[in-house]
Parts: C-alpha cells; structure tokens; sequence
C-alpha cells in the first residue's frame, strides 16, 4: 500500500532539517536490511553530488515506498545517536498536520450538510456505473450568475474566464474537456443569456441569435445534452426578471429540457455558509411551503438543486467540493437513466427560433406599412 498522504507531507514540511542534520548513509544501509530500499536505490541516492541533493533523493525515494517505510524509518531515527530529535521533528510534524486536517474535514463536512439536499449514493463519480463513459454538460443563465466560474469547479482549474464586473466575458460558446476517473466530461459555456429581461426587440434577437448558435454547436455533438445547468447566484433574489429569462429558456428550448436540468445557486458561501445561517435543504422547504414561482421551477426540476461555492480560498474545499458536485451531477444523470436533451429537440428548437424570426420579420413589415 501507499505512504499515507499525512506520511508524504511530513516528509515534505520536514524535508529542510533533514537536509540539514540527516546522515544518508547509514539511514540508506538501514533501510535496505529492512527491504525498504535496494541497491539501485542506493546508487541513486550516492549519485547526487551534494549532501543536501542526497538527503532530497532518499526522501523521494522512500515516499514511493509504502506505509511500512516510514514508521521504519521513524524508528531507526528514535534509535541512531544524534537522530533522536529528527525523529521528534518528524512526529510533531506529523500531530501538527493531523491536528488541521481534521480540523478541514470539519469544515468541509459544515459546509456539505448546507449546500446539499440531495443524498448521493456514492463518493466518487466513477463509482456510479449507470452512467455513460461521455457527458456533455451546458451551462446556462444571465451574465454574472457565475456560469463560467461553475464550469471552473466542474474542471477544476480556470480555464473558462470569469468576470470581475457584471459584464459579459464569454463571448462565445467555449467548451472544455477533462478525462475524469475514466469519464469524459465536456463543459459548454455560454454567453450571458437574457441579460436583461425587457425583452426589446434588440435583446429577442440576440438571445434567439445565441440559442441558434447553442443549437448549432449541439448538433455538431453527436450525443446530446447530458446536463443543463441553470446557473443563478444565491444572493440574487428570484425576481421577475430571472422568472423571465428562464421563460425565454423554456420557450426555445421547450420544456422537455428540465428533464435534463438543474439549478445551480452560486456564491452558496454568502447564503448558506455560516453558522447561523439557513441550509439549502431549509431553503427548499421554505420555498415549496410559499409556494412562488421560484417553488414552480423546483417542481419543473424535480428539484435538483445544488449550492456551490466557486470562490473557496482552500485547495482542500475546492477539491472536496468539487468531488461532491461530480457526484450529485452524475447522481442526477443516472436517475436520468441516461436520458438526453437529444439532437433532434435541439433541431425541433432550432426550427422554432427560424419559425420566430420569420414571423418577427413579417412583425417588422406589417409595422413598416
Ligand atoms: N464569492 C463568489 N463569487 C462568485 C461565485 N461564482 C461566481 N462568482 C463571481 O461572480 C462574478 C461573475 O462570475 P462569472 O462566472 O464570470 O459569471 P458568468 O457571466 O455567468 O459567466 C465573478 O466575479 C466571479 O468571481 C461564487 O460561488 N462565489
Ligand atoms: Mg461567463
């Protein structure tokens, strides 16, 4: 088995006494009659030419070693005359870094329980099986409610451009792919739809004129739509004019596509993050409980609803969090029964935005007479 990543970081947050006080010789002798280094190891070791270039290669090599190497060679420290405190740096090290992570895995588990109101039945998406070996995921809502930082978390690094302003950054689609666990996961990120829910005849235009090119784009993928993601910030109020983008949605993309929809709220840190505040699930109830349109929509998505921090300042939570929302989104796919928001309704859609220009255009002449 593997050295413990615990093991591998003490050694690591340690390695700068080691280099400084650790005599590589013995330690490599000791090491081999206890099978954990061998001869070439040793070779390699001794190539080095400094000291400090050989207490660094001992310390790699014995990371790739096991969990036995490391009490082994804690031991062997505790008893060498004149190592006994690099066996004490090791073990504070060691305390040291437990002591936080269990401290981060608390923070974490806080921070599920509230994001979350649905239960996945695994913890990693490659241990859902029902679920296809390619997906395709769009994210869709208005400029600002945090698509591209969303499509960010699903990466796991910044390749889409967020905004630092409430304009608009992606000016096209733009699509990325990552090989996750064995599953290929293509995001697709759009411009800000609906910006503005006034709905002017400039407005109409732009957004039937960004629905083609998302259907276009679709088409030219021959499997679908595994996922939309119906991005809207949790600090935003559901207000008339985010009902209405999400009208505009629903009337090109028709309503099968909340078969194949869930709503993400961002900047879930702001809303459900502290200790006082209400959880996603609280939220939830409360909303179906009103009873408003925002319960409507839940309704529509059989409420798949998810809460996702994109803006976490910790490698831990990111990765976490990240982990998590993989295995809601796969969840949601696999009660899908790997449906998809297929290429012929995105054509049946595409038809509908030429059927809305023409009649848009006959609109205009008769207005020009
Ligand atoms: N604190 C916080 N900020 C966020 C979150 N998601 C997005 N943002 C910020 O909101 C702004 C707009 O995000 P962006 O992804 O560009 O929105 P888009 O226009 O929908 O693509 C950016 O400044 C992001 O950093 C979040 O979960 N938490
Ligand atoms: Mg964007």
């Amino acid at each position: 088995m593997a050295m413990t990543n615990l093991q591998r970081d003490t050694l690591t947050k340690t390695l700068e006494v080691l280099t400084k006080d650790l005599d590589v010789s013995p330690a490599i002798i000791h090491l081999i009659s206890k099978g954990i280094l061998n001869e070439n190891d040793r070779d390699n070791i001794i190539a080095k030419v400094t000291e400090r270039d050989k207490v660094v290669e001992f310390v790699t090599t014995i990371k790739k070693r096991g969990t036995k190497a490391y009490p082994i060679f804690i031991e062997y420290l505790k008893n060498c005359r004149g190592s006994e405190h690099l066996a004490e740096e090791l073990d504070k090290k060691l305390r040291e870094l437990e002591t936080e992570g269990t401290k981060q895995i608390k923070r974490w588990e806080r921070f599920e329980t509230k994001f979350h109101s649905f239960k996945c039945t695994h913890e990693t998406i490659s241990s859902y099986q029902d679920i296809p070996e390619k997906i395709n995921i769009l994210l869709i809502g208005k400029t600002g409610s945090g698509k591209s930082a969303t499509g960010n978390t699903i990466i796991g690094s910044s390749c889409f451009k967020a905004a630092c302003s409430s304009q608009s950054v992606t000016g096209t689609i733009a699509s990325e792919v990552i090989e996750e666990k064995g599953i290929n996961i293509t995001v697709i990120d759009t411009p800000g739809l609906f910006d503005t829910a006034k709905c002017n005849e400039n407005v109409t235009i732009q957004n039937e004129d960004l629905m083609l090119e998302i259907a276009k784009t679709m088409i030219s993928f021959n499997t679908g739509i595994h996922l939309f993601l119906l991005v809207c910030s949790s600090t935003v109020r559901f207000t008339k004019e985010e009902q209405e983008t999400i009208g505009a949605i629903e009337k090109i993309l028709g309503k099968e596509f909340y078969s194949n929809c869930v709503v993400i709220l961002t900047n879930a840190r702001a809303q459900f993050g502290g200790y006082e505040m209400e959880s996603l699930q609280d939220y939830v109830n409360r909303e179906i409980e009103t009873g408003g349109k925002f319960a409507e929509l839940l309704a529509q998505v059989k409420e798949n609803i998810i809460a996702v921090e994109n803006c976490f300042d910790d490698d831990f939570l990111r990765e976490k969090q990240r982990e998590k929302f993989l295995c809601c989104l796969a969840q949601v796919i696999e009660a899908n029964k790997g449906c998809v928001y297929s290429n012929e309704l995105f054509e049946a859609a595409h038809k509908r935005v030429e059927q809305q220009e023409i009649e848009r255009k006959k609109r205009l002449r008769k207005e020009m007479k």
